[in-house]
C-alpha cells in the first residue's frame, strides 16, 4: 500500500517489480468512471489529488477520495468542500467592466466577446506607446491548471519579458536554484526512504495531503524523521529529532551539517570524486562555520545539529523534500543550493528513497516547450524586470544552463514549476510604480490574488492605481480583482478536461475530466490566452480551438488522443530509471553536480552557499516575525467567503508564546497590532507553549470578503502579512531578490478594541 500511495501520489516506487506492479495496473485497467461521476484533480490547493466528481441535474454535487485505494486517503476537507466552492453564490459568472473609480467595485455586465475585443484593443494601444516589456502577467498557474504555457506562449510572441508568479515564493524559485547545482528539480521518494529531514515544512492531514501520508508511510516502514522547526509543529511532534532553530537561519544549519558531514567523511566518496566539482572550495567554506558558530548563529545546541547530521548522512537512503520556508527567507539561494548540496555528496541523489531527477515526461509536450521561450528576443530578454540584480530565475542565468538542458534533457528550456524564467516581483511592481527603469502599464493577473501574494503591499496598490490596463481572471471577486478594468470569470477544476503532469516536477500524468459546464460567459485561461491571441495576429501559433485540441496536441508523443487517454487511463507513470547521470552528465555548464556554481560566480555572486543574518531586532522591533502556517480550512488567500471553511477558521491569529504574551501584558483572544517598518496588521492572539520565545507568526492572505461594499478592498489591508513585509534591499536575498519572510523584526502592541466594522463571526473566532 505504502508504495502505491507513493507512485500514485505522483514520486516513483523503490523497485522495478513494483513499478512494474502498478504501471500495470493503471495503464490499460478501464475506469470507471459515468455521467455522474469523473475523475478530476483537484486544485484547490496545489498537490493536485486526483479525486472523483459527483453531479446531479448538472451541478457538481459531491467530490470524494478516489475509488482506488492506494489514493483513497489523498484527500482533505477543502477538497470535499470542492461542491461549496464551485457553485457558491458569489462565483463570478458574467465578464465585468469597471465604471467607477479603478477599486471602487462597481461593475457592468458585458459579454465575454465584448470583454475580450476591448482588453485585445486597449493592449495593443499600451504595446504601441510603451513597447511590449510593459506589459506584466502575474499567475501562479496552481488553480487554472489549463494554462499550459499559453501565457508565455502569448508574452514571448508579442515581446514581453515581464512574467511574475506566486511560485517565486514556493516552488518556483527553487526549482530554478537546484538547476544550477545540478541541472533539474528532484521530487522526493518519500515514502521509500529511510530519513525524512523536513527544513520547517510541515505537511498535515488537510495540508498537503499526499506528502502528509508518505511520511506516514516512510515511518510506518522504518523511517526517522528530523524536523527544523523553530516551533513544535505537527511534524515537529511525531518527529525523532526536532531542532528549534531561530527563524531564517537555514542555510547556516546546512553549512553545520556539512561541516560535520565533510569532517567526519560521512559523504559518499566515490560520487564526489566521480561527479562533483568545486569540493575543496566547499570544504573551506564549511570550515568557516565550526559547530561552535553555527549552535550560536541558530540558537541549537552543537550536539544536536552534529547528532542530525549524522543520523541524515549514515541513512541507507535519506530524503530534504522540497519547503517553501527556504524560498521565502534573506539567506534563500544558499540554503536552497545547500539542500542539493547535501543531496548530492551523501549519495542521494537519483536512487529509490532518495531525490528523483525526472526529466521531461516522455508522453507529454512539456509547458517548457509550449511556452516557446526561443521567440523571446536577446533584447527584450535583456529588458526583464530584476534581471540586473537579481538573476537567479529570470533568463539571465537560466540560459547560461540551457545548451546543459539540452545535451542531457533534449530541450533548451527546463521551466519547471513554472518559476525557471520569472522577472523579480518587487522589481516589477516598483517599475508599475515609478515607471522606472521604464513604464509598465498593463497588469494580467490570473488564477493569482496579486495585491497580496508577494511583498510590500503598499507598492503592489501603487503600482496597480498606475496601470492603464489590469485584467482579473478570476473564480470569486479578490481585492486585487476590484482594482481591475476588466474581471473575466474562470471556470473550475470540475468544469474543464485537463491532463497533469505536475509542470515537470513529477513523472506522472494524471487526468482531470470535466464534470459540469462552466457558466455560458466563463472562461478558462487557455481560451482567454488563445482568443486574446487570435485578435493579435497570432493565430499561427494558438491552432487549437479548444482545450481538447491543446490536450490532443500535447499528447502526440502518446500516441493517444485525450479522449483515448482519458478513457483508457486514469493515471500513467513512466517506469523509474535511476542514476541517469551515468550516461548524460547532469544538466550543469560542467556536466558535474556544480558544489561551486559556475552560473553563481560568472554572474559575479558568491559561487558558494553562505549564511547572511538578516535585520537584527531592536528595541523598537523586538521580535522575530515569521509568515505562514498554512491553515487547513484555506489554501492562501483563498475560500475566505466558504462558510462550511470559513467556520473552523474565522479569524485570522497570531502566535505568541506565554513569556512573550505575559512581558507584552497580552492574553490570548486579546486583538493585537503587530507592526514592523513597513505597515501593520491586526490578529487575535493564541498563545502557545509550541511558539518558539522570541517569536511572532503571522498568518497569511487573511481578507474579508463579507466587508466587500463597507471597508476599501473588503479589508485587504487589515489582516494581511504583505502588508508587513518589507522588499527594500537589506530584506532581499542577494541572488534572487527574495523577501525576507523568516524572521523579520517587529512589535506587538495591544489594541483597545478590535479594528472597526469585522463581523460577529470574525470577532467572535
Ligand atoms: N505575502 C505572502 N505572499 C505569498 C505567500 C505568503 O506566505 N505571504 N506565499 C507564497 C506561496 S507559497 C504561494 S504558493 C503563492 C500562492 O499564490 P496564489 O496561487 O496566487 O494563491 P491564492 O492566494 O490562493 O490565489 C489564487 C486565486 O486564484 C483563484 N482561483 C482558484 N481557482 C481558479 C481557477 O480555476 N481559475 C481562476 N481564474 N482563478 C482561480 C482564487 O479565487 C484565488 O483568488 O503565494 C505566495 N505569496
Ligand atoms: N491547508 C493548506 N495547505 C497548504 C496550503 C494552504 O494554504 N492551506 N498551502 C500550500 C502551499 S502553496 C505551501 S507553499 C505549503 C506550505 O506549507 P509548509 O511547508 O508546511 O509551510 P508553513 O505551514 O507556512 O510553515 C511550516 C513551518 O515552518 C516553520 N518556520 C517558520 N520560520 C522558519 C524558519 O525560518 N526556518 C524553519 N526551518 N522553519 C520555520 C513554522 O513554525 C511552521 O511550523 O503548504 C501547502 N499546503
Ligand atoms: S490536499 Fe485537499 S485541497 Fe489539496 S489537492 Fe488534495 S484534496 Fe484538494
Ligand atoms: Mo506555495
Amino acid at each position: 500500500m505504502a508504495c502505491y500511495s507513493n507512485l500514485l501520489a505522483g514520486s516513483i516506487p523503490a523497485s522495478a517489480t513494483i513499478a512494474e506492479t502498478i504501471f500495470n495496473l493503471t495503464n490499460g485497467e478501464p475506469m470507471t468512471a459515468t455521467n455522474s461521476s469523473k475523475y478530476t484533480v483537484c486544485t484547490i490547493c496545489d498537490i493536485g489529488c486526483q479525486l472523483r466528481a459527483e453531479t446531479t441535474d448538472g451541478k457538481l454535487s459531491r467530490v470524494r477520495a478516489h475509488d482506488h485505494p492506494a489514493l483513497a486517503r489523498n484527500v482533505c476537507y477543502k477538497g470535499t468542500a470542492a461542491p461549496e466552492v464551485h457553485n457558491h453564490a458569489e462565483r463570478l459568472t458574467v465578464p465585468l467592466k469597471r465604471v467607477g473609480a479603478r477599486g471602487e467595485d462597481r461593475w457592468e455586465e458585458i459579454s465575454y466577446e465584448q470583454a475580450m475585443d476591448e482588453i485585445s484593443e486597449r493592449l495593443k494601444k499600451i504595446v504601441d506607446r510603451y513597447g511590449p516589456e510593459s506589459f506584466v502577467v502575474s499567475t501562479s498557474g496552481w488553480n487554472t491548471q489549463a494554462t499550459h504555457s499559453m501565457d508565455r506562449r502569448f508574452m514571448n510572441a508579442l515581446g514581453s519579458p515581464n512574467y511574475i508568479s506566486g511560485v517565486s515564493l514556493c516552488a518556483g524559485n527553487t526549482a530554478a536554484v537546484n538547476k544550477m547545482t545540478y541541472g533539474w528539480f528532484p521530487f522526493a521518494d518519500i515514502t521509500n526512504s529511510k530519513c525524512i529531514v523536513l527544513f520547517g515544512h510541515n505537511p498535515r492531514k488537510h495540508s498537503w495531503t499526499p506528502i502528509y501520508n508518505m511520511i506516514n508511510a516512510a515511518q510506518a516502514n522504518g523511517a526517522k524523521l528530523i524536523v527544523l522547526d523553530p516551533r513544535v509543529s505537527d511534524q515537529a511532534e511525531k518527529s525523532d529529532l526536532h531542532l528549534r532553530l531561530r527563524s531564517g537561519t537555514d542555510a547556516a544549519m546546512c553549512l553545520g551539517w556539512l561541516n560535520v558531514i565533510i569532517n567526519e567523511g560521512l559523504y559518499d566518496d566515490a560520487f564526489v570524486r566521480d561527479y562533483t566539482q568545486g569540493f575543496e572550495e566547499l570544504r573551506a567554506r564549511v570550515n568557516e562555520y565550526p559547530l561552535e558558530r553555527v549552535a550560536q548563529i541558530t540558537g541549537v545546541d552543537a550536539e544536536l545539529i552534529a547528532e542530525s547530521a549524522r543520523l541524515y548522512a549514515n541513512a541507507e537512503c535519506a530524503v530534504i523534500p522540497w519547503t517553501p520556508i527556504t524560498d521565502m527567507q534573506i539567506s534563500s539561494t544558499s540554503a536552497i543550493r545547500l539542500h542539493s548540496i547535501l543531496r548530492a555528496i551523501t549519495g542521494n541523489l537519483d536512487i529509490p528513497g532518495g531525490e528523483v531527477l525526472g526529466g521531461f515526461n516522455p508522453s507529454y509536450i512539456s509547458e517548457s516547450e509550449l511556452g516557446n521561450h526561443d521567440m523571446l528576443s536577446q533584447e527584450q530578454r535583456d529588458k526583464q524586470l530584476g534581471s540586473d540584480l537579481h538573476p537567479a530565475y529570470t533568463y539571465r542565468a537560466q540560459d547560461k544552463l540551457a545548451d546543459a538542458t539540452e545535451r542531457v534533457w533534449g530541450q533548451r528550456y527546463a521551466d519547471i514549476v513554472m518559476g525557471c524564467y520569472m522577472a523579480n516581483p518587487s522589481s516589477t511592481f516598483r517599475a508599475m510604480a515609478t515607471e522606472q527603469p521604464y513604464p509598465v502599464k498593463a497588469f494580467f493577473t490570473l488564477g493569482n490574488n496579486s495585491l497580496m501574494s508577494y511583498p510590500n503591499q503598499h507598492q503592489i496598490l501603487k503600482g496597480l492605481m498606475n496601470q492603464e490596463l489590469i485584467v482579473a481572471h478570476e473564480l470569486f471577486m479578490t481585492p486585487t480583482a476590484m482594482l481591475a478594468d476588466y474581471v473575466l470569470p474562470g471556470d473550475a477544476f470540475s468544469e474543464r478536461n485537463h491532463v497533469a503532469d505536475s509542470w515537470s516536477w513529477r513523472l506522472g500524468l494524471t487526468v482531470s475530466q470535466k464534470a459540469v459546464e462552466p457558466a455560458p460567459e466563463a472562461s478558462s485561461t487557455f481560451q482567454f490566452w488563445r482568443d486574446l491571441a487570435h485578435r493579435f495576429g497570432f493565430a499561427e501559433l494558438f491552432p487549437w480551438e479548444s482545450i481538447e485540441d491543446m490536450l490532443d496536441y500535447r499528447l502526440t508523443p502518446s500516441g493517444k488522443t485525450f479522449e483515448e487517454f482519458s478513457t483508457e487511463n486514469f493515471m500513467y507513470v513512466e517506469p523509474p530509471e535511476y542514476r541517469k547521470y551515468r550516461k548524460t552528465g547532469f544538466a550543469t555548464p560542467s556536466g558535474k553536480v556544480e558544489l561551486y556554481s559556475s552560473v553563481l560566480d560568472e554572474l559575479g555572486f558568491d559561487p558558494l552557499p553562505y549564511h547572511r543574518e538578516g535585520p537584527a531586532v531592536s528595541d523598537a522591533y523586538p521580535y522575530r516575525v515569521f509568515t505562514g502556517v498554512r491553515e487547513d480550512a484555506f489554501f492562501q488567500t483563498g475560500q475566505r467567503q466558504v462558510e462550511v471553511l470559513r467556520k473552523r477558521s474565522p479569524t485570522p491569529k497570531l502566535f505568541m508564546h506565554p513569556t512573550d504574551a505575559e512581558r507584552e501584558n497580552i492574553e490570548d483572544n486579546d486583538w493585537v497590532s503587530l507592526q514592523t517598518e513597513t505597515g501593520q496588521v491586526a490578529a487575535k492572539v493564541l498563545v502557545q507553549e509550541s511558539m518558539k520565545e522570541g517569536h511572532i507568526r503571522v498568518p497569511h492572505g487573511w481578507w474579508y470578503p463579507e466587508m466587500r461594499g463597507s471597508a476599501d478592498l473588503a479589508g485587504a489591508f487589515i489582516s494581511s502579512d504583505a502588508v508587513l513585509c518589507p522588499d527594500s534591499p537589506e530584506f532581499l536575498d542577494y541572488e534572487q531578490g527574495i523577501p525576507h519572510f523568516k524572521g523579520f523584526p517587529g512589535r506587538v502592541v495591544k489594541l483597545a478594541e478590535p479594528p472597526v466594522g469585522l463581523s460577529e463571526q470574525v470577532l467572535a473566532g
